[in-house]
């Protein structure tokens, strides 16, 4: 009786440990746009409410952009299509106003100045940092993409927001 009571806390505590482990608090992206240029940063935190997204943004184009979290971790200039489609591990139509939305890598949109920089910030309830199907850290990895035009919402799958203009892959930190 008193080693199986042994046994558990081990077992328990083990598990715990490798829990933390295997757990990620944090990660980033560095944004680049076409040209290779850096235009941003952003920092992913685990939070019990999801992931908090803060992005800042320098020598964008002035207005309303659609930015969303895409399902590959690569960003290839010039088009950025590498970065595949948006995150959509649950297979929802596009929009955070559609009715059979929304993609787990929907955001709304972001705003730049008209200098050219932006803050944005954000909590993703639909991603995590920690392993399993909506993890941002999956082995193909996960990238975030600003786009040339404003995210209507509800156009399936891209949101109609244009070019990809910027793109940073999503790394552990
Ligand atoms: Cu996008």
């Amino acid at each position: 009786m008193r080693t199986s009571i042994f046994l558990a806390a081990v077992i328990l505590f083990g598990g715990m440990l490798a829990w933390g482990q295997a757990a990620p608090q944090a990660a980033k992206a560095e944004l680049k746009d076409a040209q290779g240029q850096p235009v941003g940063n952003a920092t992913f935190t685990q939070t019990p409410a999801g992931v908090e997204i803060a992005v800042t943004v320098t020598h964008l184009p002035p207005g309303t952009h659609g930015i969303h979290i895409h399902a590959v971790g690569q960003c290839e200039p010039p088009d950025f299509k590498s970065a595949g489609p948006h995150f959509n591990p649950t297979n929802k139509k596009h929009g955070l106003k559609n009715p059979e939305g929304h993609h787990a890598g929907d955001l709304r949109n972001l705003v730049v100045s008209d200098d050219g920089t932006g803050t944005y910030h954000a909590v993703d309830a639909d991603v995590t940092l920690a392993p399993g199907p909506n993890s941002l850290l999956s082995p193909t990895g996960t990238s975030l993409v600003i786009h040339a035009a404003p995210d209507d919402d509800v156009t399936d799958p891209s949101g109609n927001s244009g070019a990809r203009i910027a793109c940073g892959v999503i790394v552990q930190q």
